[in-house]
């Protein structure tokens, strides 16, 4: 199953994160992105499911559409749920162990979610302590004048959140 990360500059610059489950990409918007360092426990709030098709989405979203603003890859590729082994029932339980394979984001993550009436959308996404690790490490923004220029504005296929 794969996983995406997409850096988006709308109003507030994030990264969403989004763990394919159940043939749907399951999202959370990260404000200061994913971190390999383990110390950096970053908020992940959950948004709307995404089609699959969505992965591949970059582009930007038109001026007076919702998240309008530039949309790009920051990382992509396969994921393993390690505990529990169906994602289903780890986002259900609010706590999800993740062994991700993509360009940047390498080795074990935990997504665990906030306790508490109200707070049902917030998680925390953590980098777990193996090789993988970088402490220190600060999260790149994809985003460069050269790459900005080669972006066409495009309607997404599902409404973003
Ligand atoms: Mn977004």
């Amino acid at each position: 199953m794969i996983f995406v990360v997409q850096e988006h500059h709308a109003k507030r610059l994030h990264w969403d994160f989004r763990l394919e489950v159940d043939g749907a990409l399951k999202s959370w918007a990260v404000p200061r992105g994913p971190s390999l360092d383990p110390a950096q426990k970053r908020l992940a709030i959950r948004v709307a499911d995404h089609d699959l098709a969505h992965a591949d989405y970059e582009g930007v979203i038109p001026e007076g559409s919702y998240g309008a603003g530039p949309v790009l890859i920051w990382d992509k590729g396969e994921y393993e749920a390690i505990a529990p082994s169906d994602p289903a029932v780890g986002l259900e339980r609010g706590r999800l162990v993740l062994q991700l394979r993509g360009r940047i984001l390498k080795g074990f993550f935990a997504l665990v979610r906030f306790s508490g009436p109200g707070r049902e959308r917030r998680w925390l996404l953590i980098k777990e302590r193996d090789a993988q690790a970088r402490p220190g490490w600060e999260t790149p923004v994809a985003l460069t004048p050269a790459r900005a220029r080669r972006l066409r504005v495009k309607a997404p296929s599902c409404a973003l959140a």
